[in-house]
C-alpha cells in the first residue's frame, strides 16, 4: 500500500515544550501516527533535534524549521513507496540529510515520518504494531524499571543521581509487577510526607525528595520496599541512571549534595560500595560517555553481578554499540528511538545488542508524549525490560497500560520472563542476591 500525504503539527510534550506529530496517510484512507520525545540529559552522540532557535518565540523551542523540512523536503521522497518498505523509506530520508547526526533535516523531523510510517504499515496490515516492528516474533511482556525518586537533570540538581529506580525482581507475571510498582509508589509518597521531605514531582513523575546524601535516599527506597511487604533485592531490586556525563568535567565526577569530588577510579570505588551496601541489580550510564577507561574498568569489576546498562555511552548507535561489545564496556544497552533518529535503525541496534547476548533496555524519554511506540517496540523485539519513567502521570502509564492491552490482546501466547532476563545471553549476571527464588 503507498504513501498517499504526511502531516505534520506541532503538538507539546510533558515538559510543555513544543514537539512534531506527523501523521502518514495511505492511498486505502488508513493512517499512522509518529509523535515524538524528547531528552533533557542528552548524550553528545546523540541525533539532532531541529529546534527554531528563535528566543521570542517558545523560548527557542519551537520546531517549525522541522515541520517545514517534513512537509517540503522529506514528503516528496516519501509519498508513492510502499509504506511496509521501513528501511528504504528510512534511508532515503537518511541520504536527503546528508549528515551524520540529522542535523539538516533534523532527527525529530526524520523520526517523526519513520514512527508515522511504521504505525500506518501496521494498521494497513490490521495487525498490532508490536506485531509488525517483530514480524511476528514478539511475545515476551518487558520487566519494568519504575522510578520512584527522580534527580539531576529532572529536579534542578537537588540531587546528583538522575534515576533511583526499583525492578520488581520477584514478580511472576506483568500485572504482578505494576501491582508491587504500586504499593511501593504510594508507600514511598506517604513515608516521605510523614517525613518532611517531599519537594514535589520530577519530570518523569517520581518523588522530589530532599536528603543531605544519596546514601539516606537508597536507605529510604530500601526502607519503604520493607514497608510495602516486600524483601528488597529478593522481591524489589534497585536500578540507578547515575547519567554521568552531567557530572563529569573531563577528570572529575562531582556529587554536588556530598559536595564531594572524585576521580573515575574513586568514582567506580564509590558505586561498587553502593553495589554492596544497598541491592542494586542494575546500573545505568555510571560513568561519562567519554571515559572510556573508566567503563572497562567498571565493567571488568562489576559486569558479572550487575546489569551495566550504556545509555548516553551507546546513544542507541550500531557502530558505537558494536566498538562497545569489542571493548567490553557493558552488558546491556539503553534503546531510545529519538537518540538515532529512525525506526528501523534502532531495530538494528537492538539487533546488534541482542547478537552481542547483551540485553536491550527499551526507554522513553524525560519529555514525551502520549504515543505508545515504545510499549509495542519493547514486546515486539522481545527486549524484555523497559523504562518509561515513574508510576505516575499519563505520558507515562500510557506506555505500562498499552502492556495491559498487548498482554490481552497476545492471550495465551504472551511470556513473561521477569528476572530471567539477566540470567540470558552471553552475560548472565551471577548476583548473589538477586536471582535466588
Ligand atoms: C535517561 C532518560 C530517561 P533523558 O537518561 O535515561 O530517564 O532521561 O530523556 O532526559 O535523557
Ligand atoms: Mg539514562
Amino acid at each position: 500500500m503507498k504513501i498517499k500525504s504526511l502531516a505534520a503539527l506541532q503538538i507539546y510534550d510533558s515538559r510543555g515544550d513544543p514537539t512534531i506529530e506527523c501523521t502518514v496517510k495511505l492511498e486505502n484512507g488508513v493512517s499512522g501516527r509518529g509523535m515524538v520525545p524528547a531528552g533533557a540529559s542528552t548524550g553528545r552522540y546523540e541525533a539532532l533535534e531541529l529546534r527554531d532557535g528563535d528566543v521570542q518565540r517558545w523560548r527557542g523551542r519551537s520546531v517549525f524549521n522541522a515541520i517545514d523540512n517534513i512537509e517540503k523536503i522529506l514528503a516528496p521522497a516519501v509519498c508513492g513507496q510502499n509504506v511496509c518498505a521501513q528501511k528504504e523509506i528510512d534511508q532515503a530520508m537518511i541520504a536527503l540529510d546528508g549528515t551524520d547526526n540529522k542535523s539538516n533535516l533534523g532527527a525529530n523531523a526524520i523520526l517523526a515520518v519513520s514512527m508515522g510510517v511504521a504505525s500506518a504499515a501496521a494498521n494497513t496490515q490490521r495487525i498490532p504494531l508490536y506485531e509488525y516492528l517483530g514480524a511476528g516474533q514478539g511475545d515476551i511482556l518487558p520487566l519494568p524499571q519504575i522510578q520512584i525518586f527522580g534527580g539531576g537533570a529532572h529536579t534542578a540538581w537537588r540531587t546528583d543521581i538522575q534515576d533511583f529506580l526499583i525492578i520488581t525482581v520477584g514478580a511472576n507475571s506483568y500485572g504482578e509487577c505494576l501491582q508491587m510498582a504500586h504499593d511501593v509508589y504510594h508507600t514511598t509518597g506517604r513515608w516521605l510526607r510523614r517525613h518532611h521531605k517531599l519537594c514535589g514531582v520530577a519530570d518523569e513523575g517520581g518523588y522530589w525528595p530532599v536528603f543531605d546524601n544519596h546514601a539516606q535516599i537508597l536507605d529510604a527506597i530500601g526502607e519503604c520496599i520493607e514497608r510495602s511487604g516486600y524483601r528488597p533485592g529478593r522481591d524489589v531490586a534497585i536500578a540507578l541512571d547515575v547519567a554521568a556525563s552531567e557530572l563529569y568535567d573531563g577528570q572529575h565526577y562531582r556529587l554536588g549534595l556530598e559536595g564531594k569530588t572524585f576521580s573515575s577510579e574513586e568514582f567506580i570505588h564509590e558505586l561498587a560500595a553502593w553495589c554492596r551496601n544497598y541491592p542494586i541489580l542494575s546500573l545505568e550510564d555510571p560513568l561519562a560517555d567519554i571515559d572510556t577507561a573508566g567503563w572497562r574498568s567498571l565493567y571488568a569489576q562489576l559486569g558479572d553481578q550487575i546489569q551495566v546498562i550504556g545509555d548516553d555511552l551507546f546513544t542507541t548507535n550500531s557502530a558505537r554499540i558494536k566498538k562497545g561489545v569489542q571493548q567490553s564496556l557493558a552488558n546491556a544497552v539503553l534503546i531510545k528511538l529519538n537518540q538515532i533518529g529512525t525506526v528501523s535503525e534502532t531495530l538494528e541496534a537492538i539487533h546488534h545488542t541482542q547478537e552481542a547476548g547483551w540485553r536491550a533496555v527499551i526507554s522513553a524519554r524525560s519529555g514525551e508524549t502520549e504515543d505508545t511506540f515504545v510499549s509495542h517496540l519493547a514486546v515486539g523485539t522481545n527486549a524484555g525490560q523497559l523504562k518509561v519513567g515513574s508510576f505516575a502521570r499519563s505520558e507515562r502509564m500510557a506506555k505500562w497500560n498499552e502492556l495491559i492491552r498487548i498482554e490481552r490482546c497476545l492471550n495465551a501466547k504472551s511470556r513473561f520472563i521477569g528476572k530471567k532476563v539477566f540470567l540470558m545471553g552471553k552475560n548472565p549476571i551471577k548476583n548473589r542476591i538477586f536471582l535466588r527464588n
